[in-house]
């Protein structure tokens, strides 16, 4: 079996930064006119008024302190709170290929590598913009690339999920060099009105070039050493946004049609999941998680992180050893671990050991142990 390796990453950052302290003021504006028109309801007691958030609140519950968005304006109009994107035509790039295409051709800029030298492209991602044809093939022509591409959604974790089947499809011998690439417009899923999730996520793309290791030319090489996945079927994020809903006759803009979660019962089941299955997944390569040099874990929640890294090396670890980058970019769906990855790895050493590793809805988590070279 040939080795593998990430050969280069790349990241797209959306033009725009919403603070909290502007979300905030949005949503409470959003939260006043809602009271206002719905007066008389909420005195007869039919409806709750519906209460302030808090900039304080979001910081310590989730050490959330902005978020990068396609769309600003839309998103902090009060009587909008969602991003506007204009239609494009067919003709047109795609927003979700034209975040990816700008991620890929930075991580092939990376690699040493051109759009020609890619013959499989996974776009992988929480959501697509349309049902086909696939984003993956628009990508793959505006990069001229050959070979294959397919569209895969496994949530927050469908980045290290699509790492696993490149690094299967370069060891099969099915493709040379795998483009996976994860355009995550979240802001266009999240339910900027409710209270309980309006500061979770933000907008980014993130790619990452796989390939064999002797092709690799590139002088930041990360040689697979293992992936492992796993899906455990759980509620408790969910988004009931699909093709079968207008044969339903449900309405398009109800409460389940955007993201939903039991952010505690997830916190709660999460992080013993997540600790448990890096520690096997090291384990069974002959490692502990002491010997690890870094954790770019997936990014949803900041005491989410430090409890699952104290877990496994059993005390209190600082940013070194667990880089935290949801302060800046919050919640970002499945390019939440890579993006730690891409701007947490140039000052470790060859032969330094790390683990990527996502986790989320599903529940599913990936994780992908490393080794610079
Ligand atoms: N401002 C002020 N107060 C608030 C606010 C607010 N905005 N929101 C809630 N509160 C109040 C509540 O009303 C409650 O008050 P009380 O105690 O009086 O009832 C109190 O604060 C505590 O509320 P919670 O118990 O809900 O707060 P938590 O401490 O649990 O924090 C979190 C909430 C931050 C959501 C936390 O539970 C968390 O981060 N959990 C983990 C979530 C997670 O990891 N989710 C993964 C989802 S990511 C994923 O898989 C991707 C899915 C696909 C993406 C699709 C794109 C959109």
């Amino acid at each position: 079996m040939k080795n593998v390796v990430i050969s280069g990453s790349g990241l797209y950052r959306p033009p725009y930064v919403i603070t909290n302290a502007e979300l905030v003021q949005a949503f409470n504006a959003y939260a006043d006119l809602q009271n206002e028109k719905n007066a008389p309801r909420i005195a007869a007691g039919e409806l709750p008024a519906m209460v302030h958030s808090s900039v304080e609140f979001i910081e310590k519950a989730s050490g959330i302190k902005q978020r990068y968005v396609l769309d600003k304006a839309g998103v902090l109009d009060p009587t909008r709170m969602r991003p506007k994107f204009a239609p494009r035509p067919d003709e047109a790039l795609s927003l979700m290929a034209e975040i990816a295409v700008d991620a890929a051709k930075q991580a092939l800029a990376a690699a040493g590598k051109t759009g020609a030298d890619i013959d499989g492209v996974l776009c992988a991602a929480a959501n697509m913009q349309r049902a086909y044809p696939a984003m993956a093939c628009e990508i793959q022509a505006a990069l001229g690339a050959g070979g294959y591409g397919f569209d895969m959604n496994v949530a927050c974790s469908s980045a290290t999920f699509a790492i696993e089947q490149a690094a299967n499809a370069v060891k099969s011998g099915s493709a040379k060099c795998v483009l996976v690439v994860n355009p995550e417009i979240t802001s266009a899923h999240l339910e900027w009105r409710d209270r309980d999730c309006h500061f979770i996520f933000g907008d980014v793309c993130t790619a990452v070039v796989v390939e064999a290791e002797d092709t690799a030319t590139s002088s930041d090489r990360w040689r697979i050493l293992g992936t492992r996945l796993v899906t455990q079927y759980s509620n408790n994020i969910r988004n009931n946004a699909g093709f079968l809903n207008r044969c339903e006759d449900t309405d398009p803009d109800a409460r389940d049609k955007t993201f939903m979660q039991e952010g505690r019962k997830v916190f709660k089941e999460v992080v013993p999941m997540a600790a448990a299955h890096i520690e096997r997944h090291l384990h069974d390569l002959g490692f502990e998680p002491t010997q690890v040099r870094r954790f770019w874990l997936h990014q949803a929640n900041l005491g989410m992180n430090q409890l699952i890294v104290k877990r496994l090396v059993g005390q209190e670890v600082g940013d070194d050893l667990a880089p935290i980058i949801l302060s800046d970019y919050a919640n970002t769906a499945s390019a939440g671990s890579i993006i730690a990855f891409h701007e947490h790895h140039a000052d470790l050493k060859a032969g330094d050991l790390g683990v990527i590793c996502s986790f989320g809805a599903g529940y599913s988590i990936g994780s992908v142990v490393v080794r610079r070279v």
